[in-house]
């Protein structure tokens, strides 16, 4: 595919609900969407860095400059065949897994659009619909969280998982637990807990939760391995699993249980489909993780959350749990069965909205080939 041109767009969205985790509070999200013209198709992709550096190191703003400055050279008028040769042209620049993800996605879309198959079909999905539940962010009290906990069962919703940070841990999930004694739930701590302070960490093993998501820093691996063995609830590790290689550390050190994969957090679909196939070989259950992502990364995110070794429920929650108003045609509902559909269009299988993408563009910036 010849790559004729390709554009950022840095956009600005505004929550339904403001969403708090251990390292901020979000009320408007930002992102990088990128779209890459090839032969009179155009393929869209979603960069999931966020505004502030809290969940990862990455910015919209370094992801801006790493696009601009060193990813796009590599892509635009060259020839690109698909994501493995996306992959060795971008292997010189260090980090930076959320600005080449969006970029691979874009090309996925691309790709997808020239052979008229979808992105489930490419990656090797076979469900047509992915169990889903949804991230609860911080509530100022047990009693809030409970509410919205509520909220969401009434809307569908078949698993809850609760944020967590110091002072705002056990007594939350008991709650929920106490209320819903049933519900699949499991916590998410964003790193928020260090080997000084996890122990109070203790009583959720009691709590019949699915899991525990990255307690501890999240350039550790080792020390995820240490409190593992204290806990009969699985760890589940996001922030710490960058790469394929970082999932089989993490698994040869029996650092955790479970895998949460974002495509955009370990530099692109393709490795994320790499950390899969892994993992089912050894019978690691993954699921997949969620950026509050408009339509676009989330299209994405339920083709990948369709292949076989997805045996959780993934962050995958539908449009009006975050927008009223979407960049894609397309809205995600939720189904009865707290399931969502996966598209089945050429590439993502979504349309862009043009008017609601230059609506919420802060700033738009096309590279054109020579
Ligand atoms: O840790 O899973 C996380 C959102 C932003 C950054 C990190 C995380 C999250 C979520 C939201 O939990 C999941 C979603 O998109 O609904
Ligand atoms: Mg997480």
């Amino acid at each position: 595919m010849k790559i004729d041109s390709l554009t950022l767009y840095h956009l600005r969205m505004p929550l339904i609900a403001p969403f708090e985790t251990s390292f901020g509070r979000t009320t408007d999200r930002e992102c990088i969407i990128i779209s890459i013209e090839s032969e009179g198709l155009i393929g869209y992709g979603e960069c999931v860095a966020e505004r502030d550096p809290g969940y990862s190191y990455e910015t919209a703003g370094t992801a801006w400059h790493i696009i601009k400055d060193f990813i796009a050279q590599t892509i635009v008028g060259e020839d690109i065949h698909d994501a493995n040769a996306f992959q060795e042209r971008v292997a010189g620049i260090r980090g930076h897994h959320l600005a080449k993800a969006g970029v691979e996605m874009a090309l996925w879309d691309l790709r997808g659009k020239y052979d008229g198959r979808s992105l489930k079909t490419m990656l090797g999905g076979v469900h047509g619909k992915v169990s889903v539940g949804v991230s609860v962010g911080l509530q100022s009290s047990p009693i809030d969280l409970v509410k919205a906990v509520g909220k969401y069962l009434e809307a569908g919703y078949r698993r809850i998982k609760i944020k967590i940070k110091p002072d705002r841990d056990v007594e939350e999930a008991k709650a929920v637990r106490g209320k819903y004694p049933d519900i699949k739930l499991q916590v998410d701590a964003n790193s928020a807990y260090s080997l000084q302070t996890w122990q109070v960490l203790k009583p959720l093993d009691n709590l019949n939760l699915l899991l525990i998501e990255q307690p501890l820093h999240e350039d550790d691996i080792w020390d995820h391995r240490l409190i593992q063995k204290q806990l009969n609830t699985p760890i589940c590790l996001d922030e710490s699993i960058i790469s394929p290689r970082h999932a089989r550390y993490a698994l040869e050190m029996e650092a955790c249980k479970i895998i949460n994969i974002k495509a955009g957090r370990v530099g692109g679909l393709s490795q994320a489909v790499a950390i899969h196939d892994f993992c089912q070989e050894r019978h690691i259950p993954v699921w997949c993780g969620g950026m509050l992502e408009t339509g676009v990364g989330r299209a994405s995110n339920l083709a990948l959350a369709s292949l076989p070794g997805f045996l959780l429920p993934g962050d995958i929650s539908a449009s009006d749990r975050y927008y009223t108003e979407d960049i894609t045609n397309e809205r995600f509902v939720l189904n009865q069965d707290s399931t969502i559909d996966v598209p089945s269009g050429p590439g993502l299988g979504i349309t862009i909205n043009l008017r609601a993408l230059k609506k919420h563009t802060l700033s738009k910036l096309r590279i054109n080939s020579k």
